[in-house]
């Protein structure tokens, strides 16, 4: 137990890995519509691209040595809970992060993303993003159409959103 890790514990650093609670257990992602795989070989994440229509991807390094002065900013931005109106599909290509997604009763769930995860999202649902203590994460972001990011933070307005209450149909039917 180091004066860092007790710093950490205390002002609840979002890149601890139990920041937010609760673990999850394997039958809770697609309870919420995730599906979670480990592909260590890109040609299956190549497969899964073109059988569901992704035309386009980047790759992103979230990381100080990468990002320079913007890097605290970033991690910030991303940490923010929103939604995006398309799924979402990331795979680690190297280093760690953590997703969080709301559970069915709007609290948090931690999934631990490490290299070669690959984590689909679906559209609407509640969720943030943050690198591990390494802060280093190496990402493939998969898009059908062109590379654009498009966070809605959550509020009143996306409560109506319409792919919010679709995904909301969908994960309590
Ligand atoms: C998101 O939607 O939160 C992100 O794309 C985070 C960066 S990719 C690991
Ligand atoms: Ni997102």
């Amino acid at each position: 137990l180091t004066l860092e890790h007790v710093q950490t514990v205390l002002r609840g650093d979002q890149r601890a890995p139990h920041d937010s609670g609760r673990e999850v257990t394997p039958d809770q992602l697609p309870k919420l519509g995730i599906l979670h795989y480990n592909y260590p070989d890109v040609s299956a994440v190549n497969a899964l691209a073109s059988e569901r229509g992704y035309k386009n991807r980047d790759e992103i390094t979230i990381s100080p040595a990468t990002m320079g002065d913007v890097y605290e900013e970033k991690v910030k931005s991303f940490f923010h809970e929103h939604l995006h109106e398309d799924e979402e599909i990331r795979y680690i290509l190297d280093g760690g992060g953590f997703f969080d997604v709301r559970g069915k009763e709007d609290d948090w769930v931690r999934i631990q993303l490490e290299k070669h995860d690959l984590m689909i999202m679906p559209a609407g649902i509640y969720h943030r993003f943050t690198t591990d203590e390494k802060n280093y994460t190496k990402a493939m972001r998969l898009f059908k159409d062109e590379p654009k990011w498009t966070p809605l933070n959550r509020g009143e307005e996306t409560d109506e959103n319409r792919y919010r209450r679709e995904y909301l149909q969908t994960r309590d039917s």
